[in-house]
């Protein structure tokens, strides 16, 4: 029983460890996970990053990170891999055919990349709006991208791009039991009590 005050642990998405609150429970096939905070049910999405291998190579990936923690982003997976052609081709299945898709794919199986998994309210465009536009001359300042990349072809950091695209590649990357739910002592400074 939750009392009034205190907040519940993020309910699990259908790969993390613990089962859901059946007082707040969501589709179990979209990445968003359900919490309550104080006593009140709120919505709070997940989306996958890649930090690529050029960010591990400059030896970035730990500043990047931080700044998604800095936001107040919760990690909630976590790994280093050093992926084959055949995840990335699935990764980046949505570009199979444009002319930039073998550099892409030769690209991201370089090297190692640390793959994450952020949550938080609004995640997904949280997320996108801090790497930056695609191309980093056109990435505003501040931005990872912006701060950090001058090449469209190793621009740092991907992102997913909407919930259907989260849904799918939090299934390519990680696997039942690698996400996990827990509650941080800052969220009741970072997440508004009513999300
Ligand atoms: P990402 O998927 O990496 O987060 O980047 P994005 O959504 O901003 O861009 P997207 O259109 O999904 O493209 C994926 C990656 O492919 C490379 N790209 N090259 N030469 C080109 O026209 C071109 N377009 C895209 C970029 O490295 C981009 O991050
Ligand atoms: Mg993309």
């Amino acid at each position: 029983m939750l009392r009034p005050g205190r907040r519940a642990t993020v309910a699990p998405l259908p790969n993390a460890e613990a089962p859901p609150r059946a007082s707040c429970r969501r589709p179990a096939t979209l990445p968003i996970a359900s919490t309550v905070r104080r006593g009140i049910c709120a919505v709070t999405e997940r989306t996958l990053v890649l930090v690529k291998p050029d960010a591990v190579q400059r030896q970035l990936a730990g500043r990047i990170m931080a700044r998604y923690e800095e936001r107040g982003l919760k990690i909630v997976g976590l790994k280093l891999v050093h992926i084959d052609r055949e995840l990335a081709e699935r990764h980046y299945a949505v570009h199979k055919g444009k002319p930039f898709f073998e550099g892409l794919v030769a690209f991201i199986t370089s090297g190692p990349l640390v793959a994450l998994v952020l949550e938080g309210p609004d995640a997904i465009s949280l997320v996108r709006t801090m790497n930056g536009a695609t191309k980093p001359a056109e990435a505003a300042p501040g931005t990872i991208r912006g701060d950090l990349a001058v090449e469209m072809g190793q621009n740092l950091v991907h992102a997913s791009d909407s919930l259907d695209s989260a849904a799918t590649e939090l299934a390519i990357w990680f696997g039942p039991g690698e996400l996990l739910a827990y509650g941080r002592e800052i969220d009741r400074w970072v997440l508004s009590p009513k999300g």
